[in-house]
């Protein structure tokens, strides 16, 4: 890629963002020429059109450090300042939610990187691309300063997180890391997506240039991955389709693309299939279409264990979790199975987050956008449009504010209410969260769950999508438990400071409440005291006061909201603050508790 290429498309995102672009600006070095091996690495990310660097800083990449700042002027890539590794990692998180692409993050040696685990972990088991700088040394044991430079040296510091990434590197010199970062980010991106870690010596990074490395052509080393599906595959699929009588789309980790999106719904149309989704990953299809079997769960419902039993073909769109989804309805499918899915391609023998191993009967090998694209291309022309099997039965939604106190559905229908028609997405949900409160009608309109189930995840993906969003005209709402919230709520600095829109609304039931619902459990099923589960749960005794957690970063707090009828106008000061620009926080006081389906799903006995 042509540095003038690399120029431009920063001065483009400039130009959109110029108010992020303003923040930090340093004096100008006075020179340009590449003089250090760090220079090397910081015009490679330059030259990937990689925007940002979410980062908490730290000696080890000190050397990166002044280069990202005084040799390219901290613009491209810019610096994002988060004031925890964790908050840096689910940052790129949410920017990849959105964007589909990586940016990159910065952590400091082992510690930095320790504290970033578990967001790399979520953002690993979302099949979410970002790229990882980090550093170690310097390796050479004579250069390093006493004591610091030796606690924060390790072997093979790759091994923290080499479990739930797709590849890592340790290069021993400029040439060797610029190759590593396009290997990197190329890998990141291609199907099936996933972090990356690239571990850079202090060394490395600090020496002088002997020569300037000679220039390349950077797009021939980051080629496009063709992830379409095979011709045969595609036509035994359209065959299995066609003669279906109940099929059944089984719509999983697909893209945030409209057009493909738009696929989705014309070949579930076409052959008349009904499509499940699953709060776990992104919108996949319009939920209030006819042919959506249930509002999307987290876990899996008895609208769609029905729907499986009933289905002739069940086709999966990489599908979280297919074999325990069919384990949920008590036996083996009788339907004809297709798969399509490239996740295979990323299972390890570590993690399990491959999850179990489904009967498959027909397997496309292939990304879910190209093969539905394939697919719509391949029917039959005159394949007449089927009619939907089933109008939509609109959920049951108990009426708003039918009691002082606050349940969540009360806080979604009333936020939903107060957005109005406003373009919004949702850039997380809180456990508690059903789907029925909020239609989704658009890819953006969701973007998944943390991923890995790492409690924590809310606020910084939330701040990752909403400055992708940024200038979107979509204002991005992320709903989170108080535990998720106060676990990392000081991502919320990064959004104030860089001007990044946001809205977050705390389900704050002062409790982490998901794991009363277990020890009820485990206390009914030993005949023990369940008025017990609270106890080294709830956080009251001092209640924790959000609002000011947020106000103390310069966000906008309000509440705490303790009746139903002041959710009305809290929301409508909330989101106006925000099209003003600000970050806003809301502390909703809502009863504990889940609904009965929600509970029992989560609870569900293991087989
Ligand atoms: C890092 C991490 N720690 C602990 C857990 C176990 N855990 C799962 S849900 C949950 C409670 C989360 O509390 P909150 O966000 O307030 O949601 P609530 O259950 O109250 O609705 C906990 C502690 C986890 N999944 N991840
Ligand atoms: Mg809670």
């Amino acid at each position: 890629m042509a540095k003038s290429r690399a120029d431009a498309a920063a001065a483009a995102r400039n130009a959109a963002h110029p108010e992020i672009a303003a923040i930090e600006r340093p004096n100008p070095a006075g020179t340009n020429a590449p003089g250090f091996g760090s220079d090397v690495v910081a015009e490679t990310l330059r030259d990937l059109d990689i925007p940002y660097i979410a980062l908490n800083p730290g000696a080890s990449y000190r050397g990166l450090h002044d280069s990202l700042v005084n040799h390219l002027g901290n613009a491209a890539p810019q610096m994002l300042l988060c004031l925890h590794e964790e908050a840096a990692i689910a940052i790129a998180h949410g920017y990849a939610k959105v964007t589909g692409r990586a940016m990159a993050a910065a952590v400091h040696s082992n510690v930095g990187l320790m504290h970033g685990t578990m967001a790399v972990f979520n953002a690993w088991c979302d099949r979410m691309p970002m790229m990882i700088l980090g550093a170690t040394g310097p390796v050479d044991a004579v250069k390093r300063r006493p004591w610091i430079d030796w606690i924060h040296t390790a072997r093979d510091q790759g091994a923290l997180v080499r479990h739930y990434t797709k590849w890592d590197d340790q290069p021993a010199s400029p040439g060797a890391a610029r190759e590593a970062l396009l290997r990197g980010w190329w890998l990141a991106n291609a199907a099936p997506q996933g972090p990356v870690y690239i571990n850079l010596d202090a060394e490395m990074q600090e020496a002088k240039l002997p020569e300037p490395l000679a220039p390349i052509d950077i797009a021939r080393f980051i080629p496009p991955v063709a992830a379409g599906p095979a011709p045969e595959m595609v036509r035994q699929a359209v065959e299995l389709l066609t003669a279906a009588k109940n099929p059944l789309i089984l719509a999983g980790r697909v893209s945030r693309d409209l057009d493909a999106w738009n696929a989705r719904v014309a070949l579930a149309e076409a052959i008349g299939a009904r499509v499940g989704t699953n709060l776990k990953v992104g919108a996949a299809f319009p939920t209030d279409h006819p042919l959506h079997v249930s509002p999307p769960a987290a876990f899996v419902n008895d609208e769609l264990v029905a729907a499986i039993k009933e289905a002739d073909v069940i086709m999966s769109l990489d599908w979280v979790d297919l074999a325990g989804t069919f384990k949920s309805t008590g036996a083996q499918p009788t339907a004809k199975v297709i798969q399509v899915s490239l996740d295979q391609n990323l299972h390890n023998g570590w993690s399990m987050d491959h999850q179990g191993l489904p009967p498959v009967d027909l397997f496309v090998a292939a990304d879910p956008d190209a093969a539905v694209a394939a697919l719509v291309e391949a029917l039959p022309k005159d394949a007449a449009k089927k009619k939907p099997a089933l109008a939509v039965v609109p959920p049951a939604r108990k009426p708003k504010g039918a009691e002082d106190e606050i349940a969540v559905e009360d806080l979604a229908l009333n936020l939903r209410e107060a957005v109005g028609e406003r373009a919004v997405t949702l850039t997380h949900v809180s456990l508690s969260w059903h789907g029925a409160w909020w239609d989704f009608r658009h890819p953006l309109d969701y973007l998944g769950s943390d991923g890995g189930g790492g409690v924590g995840g809310g606020p910084g993906i939330s701040v990752g999508a909403a400055l992708a969003l940024k200038g979107s005209g979509r204002m991005a709402i992320g709903v989170c438990g108080d535990g998720d919230f106060l676990m990392s709520c000081t991502s919320l600095w990064t959004a104030v400071h860089y001007r990044i829109p946001l809205l977050i609304v705390v389900a704050n039931n002062r409790s982490f409440y998901n794991d009363e619902v277990h020890q009820e459990r485990v206390a009914l099923m030993r005949k023990r005291p369940v008025e017990n589960k609270w106890i080294g749960q709830r956080m009251g005794d001092p209640e924790i006061d959000l609002a000011q957690m947020a106000r103390a970063q310069g966000a906008h707090g309000f509440g705490p909201v303790t009746r139903v009828e002041e959710l009305p106008a809290v929301f409508a000061k909330a989101i106006a603050a925000v099209e003003a620009g600000a970050v806003a926080v809301v502390d909703v006081r809502v009863k504990p508790g889940y609904g009965p389906n929600v509970a029992r799903a989560m609870t569900r006995q293991t087989g």
